[in-house]
């Protein structure tokens, strides 16, 4: 074999030279899964303390990660809590990267019971900390790894900015792992709670959708809460019926999917007593010949937020089009929140929805409970491979499931 031998071959060191470019040439800057560097992370030093590179778990009990993300015995980079005072932040920042970058994915770890805050922030070169934060999670999350993408859309070129912020007490160690940028859109995932994450609404159909906190302006329609956080914090996306006509349909149009897209899935809230239709679509050309909706609902279905996954089909270019329909009242307000677009198939079959109703927070993102298997090409590119057997929804908490039933979705009548 060519490798017990490499040292004494000049051939093989040269194919492991150009390996290890083409390698290298994969690796987009900014990538890193801390395994042996901080690939140029540097620690800020205005901040309260510093980020610590770790491997196995941390030094406290009930809190941080017990392994790396990446390969299960690698490192990772975590917020040591013990010895910090409440509020302490800091801040982890990333190799300035290029103004094309669209796409930050990375893998979080937040678990103690007085676990805070982990948010991240973009920083313009030149310009100053702080803006408002891309993405944020608060609180326990469980003894798990859960992957987060974010959709970047910064003007100039520019640096990302990990912040840790300290909770209570010692039981609040926040670990990340597996960070990568990609030129691509992320995809379509969104919880909506910082931004619209490149959705955009349609401006050929009758009206928009409307991002809102807390309930709408009508009463007896619409959630009280978002889903992500289950609280008047977090955001969702909803179609405001009043002033409305009947019929009057608004899209929102999801930025171009990954190829390897094969699952959505996203959670609506549709409660109103003339609460009329929520379609989905997968679309080549955005809002023009929709064709057949890969997924639809028809009336009002309590207010409870539910869980929908659809399998999606094959194919380069695709986006995704939500398309919500007035009914014959004010008394119609649909709401979605918390798309996620998986590369593992559903599991499922074709339109169906999980009568899975969540009346606590839930979190979009994926996660595992073991070392991920997708290691090394987590930080080779955006199309990350999730271990499908492994990926729990971190939905366990507080999930009441009606009945346990899969509901047949209403087809389109229209
Ligand atoms: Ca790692
Ligand atoms: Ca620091
Ligand atoms: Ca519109
Ligand atoms: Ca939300």
């Amino acid at each position: 074999m060519c490798w017990t031998v490499f040292l004494r071959n000049v051939n093989c060191v040269m194919l492991g030279l150009v390996f290890a470019h083409l390698w290298t040439l994969s690796m987009q800057q900014g990538d890193c899964d801390f395994d042996t560097t901080l690939c140029g992370y540097q620690q800020d030093n205005t901040d309260d303390f510093d980020w610590t590179r770790q491997q196995g778990s941390t030094a406290t009990t009930n809190t941080g990660p017990s392994f790396d993300h990446t390969t299960g015995s690698g490192y990772y980079m975590y917020i040591e809590t013990s010895r910090q005072e409440r509020d302490d932040v800091a801040r982890l920042i990333s190799p300035t990267l290029p103004n094309n970058i669209r796409c930050l994915e990375f893998w979080y770890h937040m678990y103690g019971d007085h676990t805070e805050e982990l948010k991240v922030y973009t920083k313009p070169t030149g310009s100053s900390l702080p803006g408002d934060p891309i993405w944020s999670k608060t609180g326990d999350k469980g003894d798990v790894w859960q992957r987060a993408r974010v959709h970047l859309e910064v003007s100039s070129d520019f640096k990302v900015v990990f912040e840790g912020v300290r909770g209570t007490s010692y039981r609040g160690d926040i670990a990340i792992d597996d960070v990568s940028f990609g030129t691509t859109p992320c995809g379509g995932d969104c919880d909506f709670d910082e931004n619209l994450c490149g959705y955009q609404q349609d401006n050929t159909d009758d009206f928009d959708w409307t991002r809102d906190q807390g309930s709408t302006t009508s009463s007896g329609t619409g959630p009280s809460s978002d889903h992500t956080t289950g609280s008047t914090i977090g955001s969702y996306m909803y179609i405001e019926t009043s002033g409305q006509q009947p019929r009057d349909v608004a899209r929102l149009i999801s930025p171009v999917l990954s190829t390897d897209s094969k699952c959505l899935e996203f959670w609506y809230h549709m409660y109103g007593e003339s609460t009329e239709e929520l379609r989905v679509y997968q679309s080549s050309t955005g809002s023009s010949q929709l064709g057949t909706p890969i997924w639809s609902l028809t009336g009002d279905q309590g207010d409870v937020w539910y869980n929908a996954t659809v399998d999606l089909a094959a194919g380069s270019n695709l986006y995704l089009v939500f398309e919500g329909v007035r009914g014959s009242s004010f008394q119609g307000d649909i709401a979605i929140d918390d798309i996620s677009v998986r590369t593992t198939s559903c599991g499922g079959s074709i339109g169906t929805t999980t009568a899975t109703a969540a009346v606590t927070p839930t979190t979009v993102a994926e996660s595992t409970t073991h070392p991920a298997t997708a290691a090394a090409e987590t930080t080779a590119s955006l199309q990350v491979t999730t271990p499908a057997p492994t990926t729990q929804r971190a939905t366990t908490e507080g999930v009441t499931t009606l009945g346990g039933t899969t509901t047949e979705a209403v087809p389109s009548e229209r």
